[in-house]
């Protein structure tokens, strides 16, 4: 198995940095969208220590990644993108840690708050400096997609299979956006007030804009995601307020987000390939 001869061909060497690119990439990767049961996945992993913990055995990765992953009731999808991206961030030789942000029903569902809580827990358990915000149903088909941070807050779909490998309008942030603790604290997290669907990623777009950063993507070719279709889930209503809330997004900004997160850990499994860390929010904040 090819993922498993890191754990014992190399010897240690902690020293030396890893590469940026290592050699190991390739590119084009072929997705495998079908299901698949957790047990076989956690049995490609044999490196990943529990709680989703991986680092490369080789070489000192260059900085600590947290991968948050909002989930409610969408477990196929989870494990579908476990076994296509894990083997990526492996590749990558990048020290991560896998959180699944899970939401307790029966709140609706708040994507943007469920990166806050991402973030705020992950900084509880450890110091990551780069935070990668990731919806389980979207599936990396490039290699060369590097999952770090950089200067800028990253968005990283360039094209989608849904939209015939485009995206639906120039400024989109959603799906998969990254940003180091620094750029996450700057812009004061996303916002909390996106019950339902729509409209959040926007805000979150405004919030980096306003902040004087700017949103940088891979090429075409490099931020290529598959998807799978799924009907809306329930308790993700589209979201009548988010018009409104998106026009008040900068002015709101330093008042509400980050700040003002505040919800209740309902449960923590440590399981093999990842810490799910399940929240209860109150609609009424
Ligand atoms: C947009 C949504 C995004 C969503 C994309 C792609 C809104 C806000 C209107 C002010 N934005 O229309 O949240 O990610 O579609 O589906 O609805």
């Amino acid at each position: 198995q090819e993922d498993s001869k890191e754990t014992t061909e190399h010897p240690a060497n902690k020293t030396v940095l890893c590469p940026e690119k290592p050699a190991e990439l390739v590119g084009f990767v072929n997705t495998n969208l079908t299901d698949v049961s957790l047990s076989t996945v956690e049995a490609k992993y044999p490196a990943i220590q529990k709680g989703g913990n991986y680092q490369p055995n080789d070489c000192q990765a260059r900085e600590k990644l947290a991968l948050i992953l909002p989930c409610r009731n969408r477990t196929a999808h989870l494990n579908i993108l476990l076994n296509n991206l894990l083997k990526i961030l492996i590749k990558q030789k990048l020290d991560f840690t896998v959180f699944v942000i899970d939401q307790e029903f029966p709140t609706t569902f708040n994507r943007g708050m469920l990166f806050n809580v991402g973030y705020l827990e992950a900084l509880k358990r450890d110091d990551y400096d780069c935070f990668i915000f990731h919806d389980v149903d979207m599936i990396p088909t490039n290699d060369f997609c590097l999952y770090k941070c950089t200067h800028n807050p990253r968005h990283f779909l360039s094209g989608v299979s849904k939209w015939h490998y485009g995206l639906p309008y120039k400024g989109y942030f959603g799906g998969v956006v990254a940003f180091t603790r620094e750029q996450y604290q700057k812009i004061n997290g996303d916002s909390n007030l996106y019950f339902g669907w729509g409209g959040e990623d926007d805000d979150l777009r405004a919030r980096i804009l306003n902040k004087g950063y700017s949103m940088l993507r891979y090429p075409k070719f490099i931020g290529r995601y598959d998807t799978m279709s799924h009907k809306r889930d329930s308790g993700n209503q589209a979201n009548p307020a988010r018009f409104t809330l998106v026009s008040k997004a900068k002015e709101r900004q330093d008042e509400e987000g980050l700040n003002t997160t505040i919800y209740k850990v309902t449960e923590v499994v440590e399981a093999k390939l990842y810490t799910k860390i399940k929240v209860f929010i109150n609609m009424t904040q």
